[in-house]
């Protein structure tokens, strides 16, 4: 929501018709639009969304939207996403409880704390919170990475009709493969959910100091590269961009921060170009390549499962004790949000089909080794050694944990104020 601090609220509907008349008259003034986004980002931008029960208490049939995963919602999906279960869920995502989101973003602690309540004293006994998760962009320059230390929100789709100038390299889908009703979406939706979209939200935990020492005991053995340069490749290798964001496809052995921080070059690349179907530039597990594989199914931007990301950290820095015993103590982690008109063809499907699943984009990839999850057992990763594309490499440590989330609607603004709130 392009502010450094962003405040996810999930809350339980108590009282649906108080709710209905607070939100339309109180709260639905406070939720941004698209238009504002794009041009006057207002001080606190809020957003809103509903689970499959929020939904119902409101007497509105989420089974109408016609999501299989939206309705039976993301617990349980928690085994064929790749997670060993709930074990590792927060309490909140399992309690079946939550039936909204309030997203808000802020310059500020002030600025959120402020807007929130406002939210809640309008609202009063109508919900009851269920569960926050504060994010924050990290301090100084890591802003804008993540905590591996990568920079983020790099390469997101155009979306064709909305956007209006595309960077280099950016994928251009039609707008029904992230709002509902829209063109190429293809399924049967209910007039008032047009132009809404599903949001996913995950908590992913990111187990830090273990994946440096990781990287740190692993370097790949490229000749006339130092240690810390072998290991910084690893971890280049196995995201498939420098921290800087500078793509391996573009700089293959050392990071090019000039070309990370050019928009107008640091996506403009394929893997149909020399250097990809080897993997001598990039592997085919690297984590950008198996979640947007960029030609390696035939056409250029292989379309139908694109996702508009739009998550922010959580957590604090590393401590020096975590750094020094190699141990993660604090949890800090990326609240993953990502938009998209089937949460099947979108996220889920990212998530099961191709990071999780060995054989993509063919045998011996192995497992996504960011995201790429096998229900807490070791995943082998294909491609890691540029000296040696071959050799498999087996991760016993998952360096992203999944800590649960749901699955919500995110309303257009007209449905929200005459279907949710009417
Ligand atoms: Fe990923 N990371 O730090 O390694 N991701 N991601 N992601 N991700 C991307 O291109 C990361 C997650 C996608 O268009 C970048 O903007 C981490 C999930 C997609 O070329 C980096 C976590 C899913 C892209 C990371 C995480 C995805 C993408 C490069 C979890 C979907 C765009 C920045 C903690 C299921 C690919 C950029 C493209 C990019 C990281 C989660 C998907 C650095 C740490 C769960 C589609």
């Amino acid at each position: 929501m392009l502010k450094n601090m962003e405040l996810f609220f999930f809350f339980s509907i108590d009282d649906a018709p108080a709710f209905k008349v607070a939100f339309k008259n109180d709260v639905l003034p406070l939720i941004t639009s698209t238009t504002q986004m794009l041009n006057n980002v207002p001080t606190t931008p809020v957003n809103v969304a509903f689970s499959a029960s929020g939904l119902s208490d409101l007497g509105i049939s989420g089974d109408d939207l016609n999501d299989g995963d939206f309705t039976s919602g993301q617990k349980s999906a928690a085994s064929s996403l790749g997670d060993p279960g709930t074990v590792n869920w927060e309490p909140a995502f399992t309690g079946g409880t939550i039936d909204g989101v309030f997203l808000i973003a802020g310059g500020s602690q002030a600025d959120i704390d402020a807007t929130l309540n406002t939210i809640k004293a309008a609202l009063g006994s109508a919900i009851s919170e269920v569960y926050s998760l504060q994010g924050a962009a990290r301090p100084g320059a890591e802003a804008g990475h993540e905590h591996f230390g990568f920079l983020d929100g790099i390469s997101n789709p155009g979306i064709d009709g909305f956007t209006s100038s595309f960077k280099a390299g950016q994928a251009n889908v039609p707008a029904g493969e992230i709002l509902l009703g829209e063109v190429n979406d293809f399924t049967t939706r209910p007039d008032w959910a047009k132009d809404g979209s599903f949001l996913v939200f995950r908590q992913l935990k990111q187990l830090v100091p273990e994946f440096n020492k990781f990287l740190a005991d692993n370097p790949v053995p490229v000749p006339g590269l130092t240690p810390q340069q072998q290991s910084d490749l690893l971890g280049a290798r196995m995201v498939g961009r420098w921290k800087s964001g500078a793509p391996i496809m573009l700089a293959p052995l050392t990071d090019d921060p000039a070309l990370g921080a050019d928009p107008s070059r640091n996506n403009n690349f394929t893997y149909t170009e020399p250097g990809a179907s080897d993997q001598s530039k990039c592997p085919f597990s690297a984590h950008i390549r198996k979640t947007r594989p960029r030609g390696d199914l035939g056409g250029d931007q292989n379309s139908n499962h694109h996702i508009m990301r739009a998550g922010i950290p959580f957590g604090e820095e590393v401590t020096a004790e975590e750094a020094s015993s190699h141990t993660t103590t604090i949890n800090r982690g990326l609240a993953f949000v990502s938009y998209q008109s089937s949460i099947g063809s979108g996220f889920a499907f990212l998530q099961s089909a191709w990071a999780n699943n060995p054989f993509f984009v063919r045998s011996g990839t192995g497992f996504d080794p960011i995201i790429g999850a096998n229900g807490g057992n070791s995943r082998p990763v294909g491609g890691l050694d540029p000296t040696n594309t071959a050799k498999q490499t087996t991760l016993v440590t998952d360096f992203v944990v999944s800590q649960g989330g749901e699955y919500f609607f995110s309303p257009s603004l007209s449905a929200l104020e005459n279907t949710i709130a009417a």
